[in-house]
């Protein structure tokens, strides 16, 4: 098959090619060049000459501009293209398929067949470009091939920021199947960016493993290694019996100079990458691990290298060590920032002034410009971000690209709430912090974020808009996840935004740190804890020594009282929300999680017929 462009290859691509011996991958990426029809293919291998390529023409194409710090560049997506679009992001399932009623599905025949309309002849007068990355660490029980074609250099280019090289991993893989695929038109471009928005399309078929994006640029719809690799690898796993998740990592610095890695799930906006980033630790990753069963033991890795992160609200005080990062010389592309005059890069919450005017994802920007719609456009979208190669920190792991991933000791969900759970808190055991923590994961919107503020959001591991198999399935899949483990990591829940009931912020964002030391410590035995009927908190006498080694921070019993109080009626609507959902929006809920809510209410009745309606935690201690 791949004879047949040879033509268009050239010589040098061809030959690339074909010391690649696998007939799936020759098939695949001359069916897509016939199709797509760009006017020339540029085939990059792991070659330092062949990268510098890519980065070049990222400026040649203007997809990205120089700034005033060497290594710094600057990319725009359209004004409306500044956000995965969940709508025309769908899974494609043949007719015999039920996946359940969370998840935006499509006939499979009809998506490829509407796919491939959209697709042909759409690379006309573009360059694709073929790469090859690996998922997770090189020549690991982790590791998953994948390659992307993509008329985008600022595609291209991110990932080479973002994954580990695959040229020669490829080469290695014989005639296996077992790979990724994507590909991705930015289509027809207006002023750069992709014009064709209304024909904006990402579609995700399991059953070849491939996904198809068109129409668009912002990353997350884009950049095939990230979000949309997710999709198929939830599903692979599923499969194959491990878990994909969308967690940071982290090795939390203990006494004696042990560490013990966590993965953490949080749904946006609830802290995880600052809680990935926190000083003090080392990271792992901040977006997406696969963990799978070693040995006996729960390892997992980084299926990424680098960081895609949301740069809004950075500052030297909250994130010294991502601010260190973006000052100063590097390989950094930022995205939907302002640039002005200088070549300087500015954002909304960086702590320095924003100057009057601009360049930003609007175009030619000055203060109080309204949009179409009449929206006044800030200075830099919500959604700009930065993208940057992990080797650029000075606080990475150095289990970062282990094959055997690092041995998770616990696994942290995060949400953002303001009435009812407490700070920390460890689950009872690994099905009860599934259940009880996991599935039943919600976040209150914010003033930030589209809609009305405060409205809780169900996002189950802070993973449902990346599910490609049933809710229920997946979280089975969780369950029996453990069985033949030797050592179970510990489960616990984390909330950094709780109010008292005048609605002020009850703890320090900086108290992050202290539960991560005693999750730690839980996760050794070396700290007792107290059981109240919804898991398990801090005695006060572990939480004081670690306030002031820490943070140096006075620690009081009257804080540690009022923010360990256990509100029973916020816990108990809490439940009835999410059996709700369950009965009335999962066809598949596994009958073990009604039980688990059921006797959660239960405990949690019996505590109130004892206590009251607000506990304190000596009542549970005495
Ligand atoms: C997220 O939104 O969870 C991200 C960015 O990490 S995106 O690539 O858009 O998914
Ligand atoms: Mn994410």
């Amino acid at each position: 098959m791949i004879e047949r462009v040879k033509t268009k290859l050239g010589r040098e691509n061809y030959r690339k090619l074909i010391e690649i011996e696998n007939q799936k991958l020759h098939d695949f990426i001359s069916k897509y060049i016939q199709l797509c029809n760009p006017d020339r293919v540029f085939v990059c291998t792991d070659s330092s000459e062949d990268i510098q390529y890519i980065r070049e023409r990222a400026v040649l194409t203007g997809e990205e501009k120089k700034l005033a710090i060497p290594g710094h560049t600057v990319h725009f997506d359209g004004y409306y293209d500044q956000a995965r679009d969940k709508k025309n992001t769908k899974i494609l399932v043949p007719k015999d398929v039920d996946l359940g009623l969370n998840l935006n599905v499509m006939d499979r025949d009809e998506g490829l067949e509407e796919i491939h309309g959209i697709l042909k002849n759409i690379m006309e007068g573009h360059e694709l470009y073929v790469r090859f990355f690996c998922l997770g660490p090189i020549n690991s029980k982790f590791s998953i091939p994948s390659v992307q074609l993509t008329d985008s250099s600022y595609v291209a280019h991110s990932e080479d920021l973002l994954y580990r090289p695959g040229y020669e991993v490829f080469k290695k893989l014989g005639n296996s199947e077992r790979f990724f695929r994507f590909v991705h038109s930015a289509g027809k471009l207006r002023n750069g960016v992709s014009a064709d928005v209304d024909k904006r399309r990402v579609y995700i078929d399991t059953e070849e493993n491939v996904v198809y994006s068109a129409n668009t640029q912002y990353g997350g719809n884009t950049i095939g290694l990230k979000k949309l690799a997710m999709r198929l690898a939830i599903n692979l796993a599923s499969k194959e019996g491990w878990l994909t998740e969308h967690m940071f990592a982290l090795g939390v610095h203990g006494p004696d100079n042990r560490v013990t890695y966590f993965t953490g799930a949080f749904p946006s906006l609830c802290g995880k990458t600052s809680t990935a980033m926190l000083k003090g630790e080392t990271i792992i990753g901040d977006d997406i691990v696969y963990i799978k069963k070693i040995d006996g033991q729960t390892c997992a890795v980084n299926t990424e290298r680098g960081i895609f992160g949301i740069i809004r609200g950075i500052n030297s005080r909250d994130d010294p060590l991502i601010w260190d990062v973006l000052n100063n010389p590097g390989e950094i592309i930022f995205s939907n920032v302002l640039i002005n005059e200088g070549e300087k890069v500015y954002w909304v919450g960086k702590g320095s002034e924003i100057p009057a005017k601009g360049i930003n994802h609007s175009g030619e920007w000055t203060i109080a410009k309204k949009d179409a719609k009449g929206n006044e456009i800030p200075a830099s979208h919500p959604n700009a971000r930065f993208t940057f190669n992990m080797d650029l920190l000075t606080n990475l792991d150095p289990g970062i690209d282990d094959p055997e991933g690092v041995v998770v000791g616990g696994i942290i969900f995060g949400g953002r709430d303001s009435h009812t759970s407490v700070p920390v808190m460890e689950s009872f055991d690994w099905k009860h912090g599934v259940l009880t923590m996991g599935a039943t994961l919600e976040s209150e919107t914010t003033a930030a974020t589209i809609g009305k503020s405060g409205v809780r959001k169900f996002n189950p591991m802070s993973n449902l808009d990346f599910l490609s198999i049933p809710l229920g399935r997946y979280i089975q899949n969780h369950l029996d996840f453990v069985k033949g483990l030797r050592n179970v990591p510990k489960i616990f829940s984390v909330n950094y935004f709780l109010r008292d009931y005048d609605g002020n912020s009850l703890t320090d964002m900086l108290a992050k740190r202290v539960w991560l030391k005693w999750m730690e410590l839980r996760v050794h035995g070396d700290v007792e804890a107290i059981w109240t009927p919804v898991g398990l908190i801090p005695r006060y006498e572990d939480l004081k020594p670690l306030f002031r080694e820490v943070l140096n921070q006075d620690y009081s019993e009257e804080l540690h009282t009022e923010i360990f109080t256990l509100r029973i009626p916020e816990n108990l609507s809490r439940i009835e929300r999410i059996r709700d959902i369950y009965k009335n929006k999962v066809s598949d809920t596994p009958e073990v999680l009604f039980t688990a809510l059921e006797e959660q209410e239960k405990r949690l009745e019996e505590a109130q017929e004892k206590f009251g309606y607000y506990i304190p935690p000596q009542k549970f201690s005495e």
